[in-house]
């Protein structure tokens, strides 16, 4: 394991346990008696009065690839163009880089709730795990109040401290804003393939993927750095294209992608969801072929799922996806070089290397 990979799971530790010593929040003997009660029987009788903080983080927060996190850190490295960090440097970077990770699952626990998947990172989605159900909502918003407790921890004295705060309101902003317009375009007996483009493919992903997986985390990196992020909006807009590429890989590994290697069973073909998949399917398909797709997406039927995917070869739209791939990945090399500085360039091909014909 790199070092910076073991320092930022060290701080997972640390950032943890404070959490499960917040003074702000004292268990009542009620609030105990129900939090052990419920879940002694899963719980291999931990010996804590946290069973439920111990076990629903480590189900939740640590167990994706950690890219964004990491990328934190990496990102400062680069902004402080190769200078040795700081013990501390190390430490806040991480910390940040968890605060996204915990934005990420906080989203995902929800997410799968919505998108009524099965499993996630190779185990069942948490709302599934016996007796946690709809308690998974809550445990959503826990997570997310675990990110504020987390900057007032370590960065209220910082200047940049208002600045952390407002970014971070503001991507949830966006992220949830992203949610709701991908979760309407499926409402119940308003199912209707016509209104599925790339331009609403791109307003999707845009918001509800881009700004937490790809500005966030350099946007940490800039304010930890005593940048404006203001000044940074050229950098932004690239990230934001990296990110919608990133969505069309996750779009077209729900459907191409194995689960054992991606860790998740793939459900928009059911869900009715605006994959990049069907609106590339609806621009490729002869009259003919769109009847048969209406006919067969967005059913739980897994007759009609495999009807999809047999047209989605039909349409060869491995083909389209790896000649899209190539496209973005040149169009990203090229506003990459166009950017003046050299940090900031190295900060997003790193970025871009790590996702590059990702496969998970
Ligand atoms: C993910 O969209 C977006 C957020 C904000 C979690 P998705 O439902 O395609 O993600 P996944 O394929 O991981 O469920
Ligand atoms: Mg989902
Ligand atoms: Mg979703
Ligand atoms: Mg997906």
């Amino acid at each position: 394991m790199s070092e910076i990979r073991a320092k930022f799971l060290e701080a997972y530790s640390i950032l943890k346990s404070e959490l499960l010593n917040d003074p702000a929040f004292e268990f009542t003997d009620d609030s105990r008696q129900w939090v052990e009660r419920f879940f002694f029987s899963f719980l291999f009788e931990l010996d804590s009065s946290c069973h439920f903080g111990i076990w629903m983080l480590d189900y939740n927060v640590p167990g994706g690839k950690l890219n964004r996190g990491l990328s934190v850190i990496d990102s400062y490295k680069l902004l402080k163009e190769g200078k040795e960090l700081s013990e501390e440097e190390i430490f806040l970077a991480s910390s940040l880089g968890w605060c996204i990770e915990w934005l990420q699952a906080y989203f995902l626990v929800l997410d799968d709730i919505m998108d009524n998947s099965v499993t996630r990172r190779g185990q069942p989605c948490w709302f599934r795990v016996p007796k946690v159900g709809m308690i998974a909502v809550n445990d959503g918003i826990m997570l997310r109040n675990h990110i504020s407790r987390i900057l007032k921890n370590h960065f209220k004295g910082k200047t940049y401290y208002v600045d952390l705060l407002d970014l971070f309101n503001e991507v949830e902003f966006q992220t949830a804003s992203g949610q709701m317009i991908d979760l309407i375009t499926t409402l119940e007996g308003e199912k209707d393939l016509s209104k599925y483009s790339l331009p609403l493919h791109h307003r999707i992903v845009q918001y509800k993927t881009a700004y937490y997986s790809f500005y966030l985390p350099v946007a940490c990196a800039l304010l930890m750095a005593g940048e404006d992020l203001e000044k940074h909006l050229d950098v932004q807009n690239i990230l934001v294209e990296m990110g919608t590429y990133f969505q069309v890989q996750d779009d077209y590994l729900d459907c191409f992608g194995h689960p054992d290697v991606i860790g998740k069973v793939g459900t928009d073909i059911e869900d009715f969801k605006c994959s990049w998949l069907v609106v590339k399917a609806l621009e490729l398909s002869t009259e003919e072929q769109k009847k048969f797709l209406k006919e067969n997406y967005g059913k739980a039927d897994e007759e009609c799922v495999k009807k999809v995917k047999e047209l989605y070869k039909v349409l060869d739209l491995e083909g389209v996806f790896a000649e899209y791939e190539n496209n973005s990945y040149q169009k990203l090399i090229k506003s990459i070089e166009a950017h003046p500085s050299k940090a900031v360039q190295a900060v997003l091909q790193s970025f871009l290397a790590k996702i590059y014909k990702r496969q998970k």
